[in-house]
C-alpha cells in the first residue's frame, strides 16, 4: 500500500503538532507502546478543521457508503464527528445530522443519554483510534441498543493490532458485524513515512519490534 498524499500531509500535521508522539507510552490495553497518537492535542480551531476535512476526505473517497447520521461517541468522538459533518458541508455540499452520547444518564430536561440528531436508522460511527476494538465496541452496543444501524466506522488511526484473539481488532469487527472500518492512517503506513523521510531509526526499529509482538498477522 502506498501512501496517498493527504495520508502524507496527516502524518505530517500530527508529527508537527505533537498529535503522533514517540517513547513509551502504557494503552488502555495494557500493552506498552513505542508510539501514540493523541486526538486530545487537537485543541485548537484551525486544527479541528483540518481533521474534519481528513475524516470527509476519506469517506468521499469511499462514497458508496449510505449512511443517515453520524455518531460521535464521548468524549473524544464528539468534536471529531461534529468537524467532520462540519467538513462534508463545507466541502461536499453533504449535509448531515450528528449525534452523540453522555456518559451519564440525565433524568431531566430532555432526559436519556443521546444528544444531537435522533440516533436512527444508519449510522457512521467516527472515532479516533482502534488498538484491541474494546471502544468501538462500547460504540456498536449503544448504536444496537437505540435500535439503529451500524452500516461502518471510521477512526483516524487504525493501529493494526490483533484484538482479544489471533485475528486482528478490525478483522473480528468485520467478521462479528459485516460492516466496512476505514482509517485515514494505520500504524504500516506511519512505518513507511518515517522509513522514507529518514532520522527515525530508533523509533522505527522500536515500532517493528513492538509491530512483530502485537501485530496483526498479514
Ligand atoms: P481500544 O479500545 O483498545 O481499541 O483502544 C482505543 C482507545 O485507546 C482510543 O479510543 C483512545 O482512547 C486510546 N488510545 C489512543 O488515544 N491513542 C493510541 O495511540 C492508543 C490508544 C490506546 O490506549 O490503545
Amino acid at each position: 500500500m502506498s501512501l496517498k498524499s493527504y495520508q502524507r500531509k496527516f502524518i505530517e500535521f500530527a508529527i508537527s503538532n505533537e498529535i503522533l508522539s514517540f517513547g513509551s507510552f502504557i494503552l488502555k490495553s495494557g500493552r506498552e507502546s513505542p508510539y501514540f497518537f493523541n486526538v486530545g492535542k487537537f485543541n485548537k480551531g484551525s486544527a479541528l478543521s483540518a481533521i474534519g476535512k481528513f475524516y470527509a476526505d476519506v469517506l468521499h473517497d469511499e462514497n458508496q457508503l449510505d449512511f443517515d447520521v453520524v455518531f460521535g461517541p464521548a468524549y473524544k468522538g464528539i468534536p471529531l464527528a461534529s468537524s467532520t459533518v462540519i467538513a462534508l458541508s463545507e466541502h461536499y455540499k453533504k449535509d448531515v445530522p450528528y449525534s452523540f452520547n453522555r456518559k451519564e444518564i440525565k433524568d431531566h430536561g430532555e432526559g436519556g443519554n443521546i444528544v444531537g440528531a435522533p440516533l436512527k436508522g444508519n449510522i457512521l460511527i467516527i472515532d479516533d483510534v482502534i488498538t484491541a476494538g474494546t471502544a468501538i465496541r462500547e460504540s456498536l452496543a449503544i448504536i444496537k441498543e437505540n435500535g439503529a444501524t451500524t452500516v461502518g466506522i471510521i477512526v483516524a488511526v487504525d493501529r493494526q493490532e490483533r484484538g482479544t484473539g489471533e485475528v486482528s481488532a478490525i478483522q473480528q469487527i468485520k467478521q462479528d458485524y459485516d460492516i466496512p472500518v476505514m482509517s485515514i492512517i494505520n500504524l504500516d503506513l506511519i512505518i513507511q513515512y518515517l522509513n522514507e523521510k529518514g532520522g527515525y531509526d530508533e523509533h522505527l526499529s522500536n515500532m517493528k519490534k513492538y509491530r512483530d509482538i502485537y501485530g496483526i498477522k498479514k
